[in-house]
């Protein structure tokens, strides 16, 4: 994607996830919106997209982080929400391991208390070490944790997978995770 479209992509992102309200509009409980009601939204919120440029951002993005129905011509973020929403996903039985990305200075705090889910539903967790190493260095030097999901998925903890293969869980207890030097 060029520059012009991530910034369309992080716009996407923001409405879609955390504040349809900032463009007047609402998310249906499963996360849709139609997809005119979101581009007459933008165009009267300063950020005009056509539906050519939405296309664009869905298929060209790196996470494949929206998918449109094309049937109801509406779209909605796979994962990621702050604001409720409910994903409508079946529970799933994950890979063996998983791996979670995070910077550094969260070690201390993770081996004390696992991972929560902070500000999103869910917490994020990745099939491979290099999406998880991606993950965490958006925001600088940064650790990867393995996640023993096997033991935790024999233990009766719940998994969901997103349609971008992103794996969901709602916590990670601190048993289950070994950092991965
Ligand atoms: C950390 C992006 C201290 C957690 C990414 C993370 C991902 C703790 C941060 C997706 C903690 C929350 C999600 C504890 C959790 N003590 N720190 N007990 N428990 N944390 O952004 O996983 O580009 O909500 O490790 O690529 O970083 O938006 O989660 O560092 O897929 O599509 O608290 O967001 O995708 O941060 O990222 P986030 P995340 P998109």
């Amino acid at each position: 994607m060029d520059k012009t479209d991530v910034r369309r992509s992080k716009r996407l992102s923001q409405v879609l996830r955390h504040q349809p309200g900032s463009v007047g509009i609402e998310l249906d409980p499963h996360g849709w919106v139609d997809l005119s009601t979101l581009l007459d939204a933008l165009a009267a919120h300063g950020s005009p997209m056509t539906r050519d440029d939405v296309d664009r951002v869905v298929r060209g993005n790196d996470k494949q982080r929206f998918e449109i129905d094309t049937t109801l011509e509406r779209i909605r973020a796979r994962q990621g929400h702050t604001v409720e929403v409910d994903l409508d996903l079946a529970p799933s039985e994950p890979p063996a391991l998983l791996f979670h990305g995070t910077p550094r200075g969260n070690v201390d705090s993770i081996h004390t208390t696992g991972l929560d889910r902070r500000q999103r539903h869910h917490i994020h967790l990745s099939p491979d070490r290099d999406t998880a190493e991606r993950v965490g260095a958006r925001r600088g030097d940064f650790v990867v944790f393995r996640v023993d999901a096997a033991k935790m998925y024999a233990d009766g903890l719940v998994f969901w997978c997103t349609g971008n293969n992103v794996w969901l869980t709602d916590a990670v207890p601190s048993t289950y995770l070994t950092l991965d030097l």
